[in-house]
């Protein structure tokens, strides 16, 4: 039974993978209780990273960070588990790694990310995002609580 069971989308960027990261913050999930449901190795371009990050398009730092996304490879993994978003949320630690490092050290931005924008690590800020996000990279993949409306789409 998927009882409570919920879904996030979970990305290690390209600092991240490059910082041979990967490992150790799989590790990380593991040790959480996530089920590790799907994941992939890609690379995003210009037009995918900025579909991805379309919400901050009107942002200063836009350019910049679709910059970064598309500078190396990301891994896309999908995270299963009971309260699945907040909790990787809680993992992952503040947007700003510097400020990570201080206010959340055991976070895994305070591990490996360097500022506000290299900051090692992605995770959905929300139920709804999980589903976009997910969706976005694994078309396949059913997000719990979304079984009605994928069936409406067959
Ligand atoms: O959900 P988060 O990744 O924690 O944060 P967000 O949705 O506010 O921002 C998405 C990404 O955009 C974030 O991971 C890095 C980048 N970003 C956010 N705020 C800044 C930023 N990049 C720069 N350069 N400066 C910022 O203030």
């Amino acid at each position: 039974c998927l009882g409570s069971e919920e879904r996030t989308l979970a990305m290690i960027k390209p600092d991240g993978v490059s910082g041979n990261y990967s490992d150790d913050i799989k590790r990380i999930i593991l040790e959480a209780s996530f089920n590790i449901v799907k994941e992939t190795l890609t690379q995003l371009d210009k037009d995918t990273a900025s579909a991805f990050y379309h919400e901050h398009s009107s942002k200063s730092f836009f350019h910049d960070l679709v910059t970064y996304m598309t500078s190396g490879p990301v891994l896309v993994m999908v995270l299963e588990k009971p309260n699945a978003v907040s909790h990787w949320r809680d993992l992952i630690g503040p947007t700003d790694a510097q400020k990570a490092k201080i206010s959340h050290p055991h976070s895994i931005r305070a591990l490996c990310g360097k500022d506000s924008q290299r900051n090692c690590v992605h995770g959905s800020d929300s139920t709804s995002s999980a589903e976009r996000e997910i969706k976005f990279f694994f078309k396949d993949v059913v997000v719990p609580g979304d079984i009605a409306s994928q069936h409406d789409e067959l």
